[in-house]
């Protein structure tokens, strides 16, 4: 199944230069804009029409879906309390269990911004959800075999290199004797000795 056709989109903000750059955080501290994937396993009925972002039935969910994350953040959880600045939730699919029917994994998108904590907003959602077992009006379920997975779209991919300076780019380029990053700890951390 497609997703989503803005998926490519994410996380490759481009800076200014080469193509294959790309900014973790954009903006100052109080702009900065991070990107969670969440994905998480709800107790719901699966119906076919899930399968089509159009139809009545995934957009009925996702509106309460939605609603319900982005509450999640914005009022006290626990002893915890609601997270400064502002986030944005958009449901990307919904799937069937393959063993439970009355099962659905459910795959959103989170926005933060204004807020940049991306490990209180992993560690929130990691604590809480699997506690109660519940989001808002929704009851999920999460153990062993329905794992709740919490992806940060602002780390570095796979095969990428960051610098210490938040930007990432090609592992080839670390080493290679010229300076990618702008603090230039592509070419000053774990090299073997050169003189550049
Ligand atoms: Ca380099």
């Amino acid at each position: 199944m497609k997703l989503s056709d803005d998926e490519d989109e994410i996380g490759t903000a481009s800076g200014s230069g080469s193509p294959w750059e790309h900014t973790p955080n954009i903006g100052h501290q109080d702009e900065q804009y991070i990107i969670f994937r969440i994905k998480m396993f709800v107790h719901e009925f699966w119906v076919r029409d899930y399968a089509n972002k159009h139809s009545p039935a995934f957009v009925r969910f996702a509106r309460n879906f939605t609603k319900e994350l982005e509450q999640f953040f914005d009022s006290p959880v626990g002893d915890d309390e609601p997270l400064p600045g502002s986030r944005r939730a958009t449901v990307i699919g919904i799937e069937p269990s393959k063993e439970d029917s009355m099962l659905i994994l459910v795959t959103s998108d989170l926005g933060s911004k204004a807020y940049a904590d991306g490990s209180k907003i992993k560690s929130r959602l990691r604590r809480h959800l699997p506690e109660s077992n519940r989001l808002g009006s929704f009851a999920v379920k999460i153990d062993a075999a329905h794992p709740l997975t919490v992806q940060q779209f602002t780390d570095c991919l796979t095969g990428e290199f960051m610098c210490d300076v938040s930007r990432c780019i090609p592992i080839n380029k670390k080493c290679d004797g010229y300076a990618d990053c702008n603090d230039k700890t592509d070419e000053e951390t774990d090299c073997p000795t050169r003189r550049k």
